[in-house]
């Protein structure tokens, strides 16, 4: 089973988590993809929700469906969002921003009653730092910046597009660290937000409510307790 194959599956299951005349948070990302157009078929058989989005290429995509995207100032709060990541550890600590909307998706995350992720499995990690961490930095003494995290042995690299440097869509600039294995990303994510310059980090701790997984041919669904983590195979 190829990973295209378990993101569909789990981003198709995670749409059963939307209920009629919810406010949807829509995500960013290949699997996002598969979701969106599942939901985009459910919107036909007569389900209700608002939508908010985390980026300018999944506005585009909801709204070729058909999908009317609401401006995020516009919902008082988000019932539920279902959004990728790049690596997710065992305790529910995730680096996303590999498709580049780490802002946007952590504002939309924060004011989302419940966070679902849909991932396929090799995102499912003991430890993160594989996946290059994204920081989102203002364009502003961007070089200061970088020569800041390089002082901190974070191996910073700015990501670039056609050989210029990548634009977010909150008009701020990339650069993915390669930190080696993130023992603790919320001490990690306090110190680079404390950097001057820095945006925000693509490290969300205490942030996803429930992994949807593709494994294979099945879905696992992962949900976090206040207590205790509790798997259950479906
Ligand atoms: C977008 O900025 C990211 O956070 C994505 O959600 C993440 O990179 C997962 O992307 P794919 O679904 O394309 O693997």
């Amino acid at each position: 089973m190829n990973s295209l194959k378990e993101k569909q599956l789990a981003a198709e299951k995670a749409v059963d988590f939307i209920e009629d005349g919810m406010i949807i948070g829509l995500g960013t990302g290949s699997t996002v993809s598969f979701m969106i157009k599942k939901l985009a078929e459910r919107i036909k058989s007569r389900l209700r929700i608002t939508a908010v989005s985390t980026s300018t290429n999944t506005t585009k995509l909801a709204i070729s469906l058909g999908i009317k995207v609401f401006n995020i100032d516009e919902v008082k709060e988000i019932d539920l969002t279902i959004d990728g990541a790049d690596e997710v550890d065992e305790n529910f600590n995730g680096i996303k921003g590999g498709g580049g909307a780490l802002l946007f998706e952590k504002i939309v995350a924060s004011v989302s009653k419940k966070n679902v992720w849909i991932v396929d499995s090799s995102k499912l990690v003991k430890t993160l730092g594989k996946f290059p961490l994204p920081v989102e930095i203002v364009q502003y003494g961007a070089e200061h910046t970088f020569s800041e995290l390089k002082k901190r042995e974070l191996n910073p690299i700015f990501r670039t597009t056609n050989n210029k440097k990548f634009v977010t869509d909150g008009n701020h600039y990339l650069i993915d660290l390669n930190p080696g294995p993130i023992e603790n990303p919320v001490k990690l994510n306090r110190e680079l937000n404390e950097i001057p310059g820095v945006v925000e980090t693509g490290l969300f701790c205490n942030v996803v409510d429930v992994v949807v997984a593709g494994i294979g041919e099945s879905v696992k669904i992962i949900e976090q307790k206040k207590e205790r983590s509790n798997l259950s195979q479906i």
